[in-house]
C-alpha cells in the first residue's frame, strides 16, 4: 500500500531520497507507538536519557553539541529570486547558487541513517487558517519533538488528499555515517555547513547541518513565521511573532490579545500570567506564534499554529511561571539542562537549588565550580493541552477574534510602563520602532539598544520596508474592526536602578488598563507619544507603589524622546523609499508633537 496517493508528495519523496540516500524511509503515523518506539531507540543509542519516571513521567532529557545549541541568525538565508526583495536585515544569496551548494551538501548526506518523512499540520486539521508542511528529516529527535510541537501524521495525509497543498521542508543533521561506523549522541555539521535556508516565492524550506530548536523543528520558526510571513503578504493575511491568551473580566467579558516581544521580555510568562488583581483570569491560547486572517464578521481571528511549547528553560520557575511548571510535569523533552542525582532535570532560576548534578556538557557539576549547570537556551519541549489553563478554544478552527495588539522592549529608561496608540498607523509606527536593551549576557556596550520591529527582524521572509505597508493594508481592510495597538515596557528602572514595576502577575493590571480602554470604561491623557493611563486610572490596589514611583514609571522625557526620534530615523534610512510614506508620516508627526 503506498503511504498516499498524492502524487506530487510521493515525488518530491522519492526524489529527496535518491539525493540523500538513507538506509531506510518511514513514514510518521504521529501515534504514540511511534513516539515511544523512537524514544526508546535514543535512549538505547546512548542519545537520550529516560528521567526517572517517579518525578518526570515519560520525559527525557537530550544534551546537544555544544557547538549546536541555538539559532544561526548567520547561517539562516533568504533566497528569494532578488536581493531586493529579502531586503537589508536578511542574509540573502542567490537560491539558483544556493540551491547547487546545498544539492552537494544532501548528496549521500543520509547515509546509514532513516530518512523519516512528516506530515504536520500548522494549526488544527481542516481549519481555514491552517496549513500542511511535510518534513523530510534524519533526526528522530526531530520527530518526536514535532509530534509535540504540531500535530502529526496520518490525519494530515487524509486532510491533504491527493493534490492538496503542501510546504516541503527538508532537514538533515548532516553527518552521513560509513558503513559500520558509530553514531554520536547528537550528529551535526561544523558551523561553516550549516544552512537554514528558504525560498519563499517557493514556499520551500532546505535546512542543514543543525539539530536543535528553531534550524531543525521546520514547522515552527522557517514555516511559521519566515515562509507564513511572505505567504500572508500575498494572500491578504498576518502571521506573526506573537502570543495569544484571552482575558476575561469579573462581568464574564472576554478580550483576546495578541502580543509580541523580542527575545528575554518575558513572552511565555506573560502569555501564561496569573493575575494579581481579583475576578480576571487568563486563559493561554499560544506562548510565540499567531496566525490571523480576516473573518466573515469582518474580525481579526488568530490562531496557534502549534501544539506545544518550545521554552527557554532557565529562569522558568513555580515564581516566575507555574503554569509553565506545571506544564511540563510529563511527556516533555529536555535540551541541555542539568540532569540531577535523582534522574530529573534542572537549571538556573529554578525554586529549589541544585548541589550535585551532570552539567549540560555531560561533566560532572555543583554550583560551586562557578559554570552555568543548564546552557542559557536550555530548552523544554511541552504539549500545550498541559497547561492548567489552556482555552477551551485554543483548538477552535475558526481562530479568537483580537481585540488587542501589544508591542514592548525591555527598556531601563525612556519608555513609559503603557501607551496606547493613537490609531492603526501610529500603532504600525510602534511596532516598527520596538527596541530592546541587550540583558547580561549578551550585552555589547556600542549596541545595548537593538531595535526589533514587531520581534520580526529574525523572521520576517522579506523586505521589511514591505511588511510595514503589509500592516498598513491590513489595518485598511478591518477598519473600525481593527484590534487597539499599545506599547509596555515591564522593565523601567529608577535612577538609582531599581525596578519601578513589579512585573509578572501585576502585568495583570496593565492589561485591565487596555481593556477598559477598549470598552471605553477607563480613561487616558494624551502625550507626545502616545495615550498615557489617567492618575488613578490603572488598578494599584493592594500593590506596595508609592506616587513617585508610578509618576516615573509613566514620565515623558521630551529630550529622551527627541533623541531617540534621531535614532529611530537612522534605523529607518537602511529601508530607503521602501519605508512606507505613512511611515514617515507619522515620524514628522512625532517630531512634531515633541517640538
Ligand atoms: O534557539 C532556538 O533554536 C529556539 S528560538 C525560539 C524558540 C521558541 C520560541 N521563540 C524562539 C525565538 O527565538 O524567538
Ligand atoms: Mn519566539
Amino acid at each position: 500500500m503506498p503511504h498516499t496517493k498524492h502524487a506530487k508528495l510521493s515525488a518530491w519523496v522519492d526524489e529527496v531520497a535518491a539525493l540523500c540516500k538513507p538506509d531506510q524511509v518511514h513514514w510518521c503515523d504521529g501515534s504514540e507507538n511511534e513516539y515511544s518506539r523512537l524514544t526508546e531507540e535514543m535512549i538505547a543509542s546512548g542519545s537520550a536519557t529516560r528521567l526517572n519516571p517517579a518525578k518526570r513521567p515519560n520525559s527525557v532529557h537530550f544534551r546537544s553539541h555544544p557547538s549546536d545549541v541555538a539559532r544561526v541568525e548567520d547561517r539562516t538565508y533568504i533566497a528569494s529570486l532578488t536581493r531586493d526583495a529579502a531586503g537589508p536585515t536578511n542574509n540573502w544569496v542567490d537560491p539558483v547558487e544556493l540551491k547547487k551548494t546545498m544539492r552537494g551538501l544532501y548528496d549521500g548526506c543520509m547515509r546509514g541513517r532513516t530518512m523519516y518523512v512528516i506530515p504536520f499540520s500548522m494549526g488544527p486539521i481542516g481549519s481555514p487558517i491552517s496549513k500542511i508542511g511535510i518534513e523530510i528529516t534524519d533526526s528522530p529527535y526531530v520527530v518526536t519533538n514535532m509530534h509535540i510541537m504540531t500535530r502529526v501524521g496520518k490525519k494530515v495525509l487524509a486532510a491533504l488528499g491527493k493534490d492538496g497543498e503542501f510546504i516541503p521542508c527538508l532537514h538533515s543533521v548532516g553527518a552521513p555515517l560509513q558503513p559500520g561506523e558509530k553514531d554520536v549522541a547528537w550528529p551535526c555539521a561544523p558551523i561553516e555547513k550549516k544552512y537554514i535556508s528558504h525560498f519563499p516565492e517557493e514556499n520551500l524550506i532546505w535546512s542543514y547541518g543543525s539539530g536543535y530548536g528553531g534550524n531543525a523543528l521546520l514547522g515552527k520558526k522557517c514555516l511559521a513565521l519566515r515562509i507564513a510571513s511572505a505567504m500572508a503578504k500575498r494572500e491578504g493575511w498576518m502571521a506573526e511573532h506573537m502570543l495569544i491568551l484571552r482575558l476575561t473580566s469579573p462581568e464574564g467579558r472576554r478580550f483576546h490579545i495578541a502580543a509580541a516581544f523580542p527575545s528575554a521580555c518575558g513572552k511565555t510568562n506573560l502569555a501564561m500570567l496569573q493575575p494579581t488583581i481579583p475576578g480576571w483570569k487568563v486563559e493561554c491560547i499560544g506562548d510565540d506564534i499567531a496566525w490571523m486572517k480576516i473573518g466573515p464578521d469582518g474580525r481579526l481571528r488568530a490562531i496557534n499554529p502549534e501544539a506545544g511549547f518550545f521554552g527557554v528553560a532557565p529562569g522558568t520557575s513555580f515564581r516566575s511561571n507555574p503554569m509553565a511548571m506545571e506544564s511540563i510535569r510529563r511527556n516533555s523533552i529536555f535540551t541541555n539542562c542539568v540532569l540531577t542525582d535523582e534522574g530529573d532535570i534542572w537549571w538556573e532560576g529554578m525554586d529549589d537549588p541544585c548541589n550535585h548534578g551532570i552539567d549540560w556538557k555531560g561533566k560532572e557539576w555543583t554550583p560551586a565550580g562557578g559554570q552555568k549547570g543548564a546552557h542559557p537556551n536550555a530548552r523544554f519541549t511541552a504539549p500545550a493541552r498541559q497547561c492548567p489553563i489552556i482555552c477551551p478554544d485554543w483548538e477552535d478552527p475558526a481562530g479568537v477574534p483580537i481585540d488587542i495588539f501589544i508591542f514592548g522592549g525591555r527598556r531601563s529608561a525612556v519608555v513609559p510602563l503603557v501607551t496606547q496608540s493613537f490609531n492603526w498607523d501610529h500603532g504600525v509606527y510602534l511596532g516598527a520602532t520596538a527596541a530592546s536593551e541587550a540583558t547580561a549576557a549578551a550585552l555589547d556596550v556600542k549596541h545595548a539598544l537593538r531595535r526589533d520591529p514587531f520581534a520580526m527582524l529574525p523572521f520576517c521572509g522579506y523586505h521589511m520596508g514591505d511588511y510595514w505597508a503589509h500592516w498598513f493594508e491590513m489595518g485598511d481592510k478591518l477598519g473600525d474592526k481593527a484590534p487597539k495597538i499599545f506599547y509596555v515596557n515591564w522593565f523601567r528602572k529608577s535612577p538609582e536602578g531599581k525596578w519601578l514595576w513589579p512585573g509578572f502577575g501585576d502585568n495583570a493590571r496593565v492589561l485591565k488598563w487596555m481593556c477598559e480602554r477598549v470598552a471605553g470604561k477607563a480613561a487616558a491623557q494624551e502625550s507626545p507619544i502616545g495615550m498615557l493611563p489617567s492618575k488613578d486610572a490603572l488598578d494599584l490596589k493592594g500593590l506596595k507603589i508609592g506616587d513617585a514611583e508610578v509618576t516615573e514609571l509613566l514620565r515623558v522625557d521630551k529630550a529622551a524622546w527627541k533623541a531617540e526620534l534621531a535614532d529611530i530615523e537612522q534605523f529607518m534610512s537602511q529601508f530607503g523609499d521602501r519605508v512606507p510614506a505613512r511611515m514617515r508620516a507619522q515620524l514628522e508627526q512625532m517630531r512634531h508633537r515633541l517640538s
